[in-house]
């Protein structure tokens, strides 16, 4: 099932820059900042009412937020769905045709498991599922 968009992630070249930018627009603090090194990016989080931001900087060269900066710039860079069970949310995708960018879950910011679609299959939004990683989830 799916829940919410749990959060909306923003490209960034610069999270020094961004981070005071974003926290004088809603009036409140970046809750999380964490280096995810598996996807080289530097990450910031906002809570605004149920749903959050994530702000993305690169941290490499071959980053996806680095080539997504170059080609098309700062801005969304994706949309992300809490699921339940994200297991059974790929494999569901995945019988419905939807191309998935990994094959298993993986462990991604804020303590979730994360999958991407490819932006092709949804009409050029880059769709990431995520579950909330509790005690018993397999990962
Ligand atoms: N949103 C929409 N379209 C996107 C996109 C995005 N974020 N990133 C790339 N695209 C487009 C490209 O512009 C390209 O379009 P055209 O063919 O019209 O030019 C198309 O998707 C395919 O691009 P590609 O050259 O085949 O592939 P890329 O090397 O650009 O990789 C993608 C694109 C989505 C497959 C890759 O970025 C990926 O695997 N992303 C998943 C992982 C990720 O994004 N990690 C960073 C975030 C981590 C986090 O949230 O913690």
């Amino acid at each position: 099932m799916m829940n919410k968009i749990e959060h909306i992630g923003i490209a960034v070249k610069s999270l020094e820059l961004a981070i005071p930018q974003y926290e004088k627009l809603m009036g409140i603090s970046s809750y999380k900042q964490e280096n995810v090194a598996s996807e080289q990016v530097k990450t910031a989080f906002f809570k605004i009412g149920a749903n959050k931001i994530e702000l993305l900087e690169a941290t490499g060269p071959e980053s996806a937020i680095a080539k997504f900066l170059d080609k098309k710039g700062e801005g969304i860079h994706h949309i992300a769905l809490d699921v339940d069970d994200i297991r059974a949310e790929m494999r569901r995708l995945e019988a419905e045709g939807f191309v998935l960018l990994n094959k298993l879950p993986k462990r991604g910011a804020d303590n979730k498991l994360i999958c991407f679609v490819h932006p092709k299959d949804t009409h050029g939004v880059l769709i990431e599922l995520c579950q909330e990683i509790t005690e018993g989830t397999d990962d």
